[in-house]
């Protein structure tokens, strides 16, 4: 039987680009894969995203790296891929996130099968009600906030289009872009299913940002 699909949470993306160009060369060397799955095997974060731009060799090896890695000391955390649906079936991973400008969502819902997950990039509503009659899982809304992580982006959305946006649709929204520790304070009361982060999550010190981020997202759920 195929598992509930369970997104809801911190949505951490290990961005290549990040990981090992723009990051520090300190921060390069405390976010190693054996490291990071193991502490994410104790956190209630039920995805990660990996993402690798640019040339093909190096995305394959970043994916095929973190991904032994989270299939090793975090089995329990399902792992999608950014843009490359042609590697799913052959890495092994759960699903893939695209973006407008990439593969046709039939087309990758073909690659996948229903029981993997497919994710959207959205930047409006109108893209919102596209992603709905094409039957993906959730949808991706940003960029929130300013960010330095992704040059081509969109306009600045801002929360209170991100409220409207989660409250108009029936799929989960993950928000993105910009998002700190500080600022997802601000999102979670946005009624977003998730929240995906990059460079705010990968310091020298992500073992206790996780752990924070998840602490915000699980106080929310009492409150
Ligand atoms: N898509 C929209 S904004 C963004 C992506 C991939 C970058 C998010 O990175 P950060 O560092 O969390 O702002
Ligand atoms: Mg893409």
């Amino acid at each position: 039987m195929t598992p509930p699909l369970r997104i809801a949470g911190l949505h951490p993306i290990l961005d290549a680009d990040w990981l090992e160009n723009n990051a520090s060369p300190a921060i390069r060397a405390a976010c190693q894969p054996e490291a990071v799955a193991r502490h994410l095997a104790t956190l209630p974060i039920p995805l990660i995203q990996l993402r690798a731009k640019g040339d093909p060799a190096r995305a394959l090896a970043f994916m095929t790296r973190w991904l032994e890695a989270l299939r090793r000391h975090a089995p329990g955390v399902r792992v999608i891929l950014n843009d490359r649906v042609e590697w799913v079936e052959s890495l092994g991973a759960d699903g893939v996130h695209v973006g407008q400008g990439d593969t046709p969502i039939p087309e990758c819902r073909k690659h996948l099968g229903r029981g993997r997950i497919l994710g959207l990039s959205t930047h409006t509503a109108e893209e919102i009600r596209q992603a709905e009659a094409f039957g993906v899982d959730y949808v991706g809304f940003g960029p929130v906030f300013v960010t330095a992580t992704k040059s081509d982006t969109h306009a600045v959305q801002g929360v209170a289009t991100l409220t409207a946006i989660a409250a108009q649709t029936r799929l989960p929204v993950v928000a993105i872009g910009g998002i700190t520790l500080e600022r997802l304070s601000e999102v979670i009361p946005c009624g977003v299913a998730s929240a995906a982060m990059i460079s705010a999550l990968w310091q020298e010190d992500w073992a206790w940002r996780l752990s924070a981020a998840c602490r915000l997202w699980s106080d929310s759920a009492r409150s």
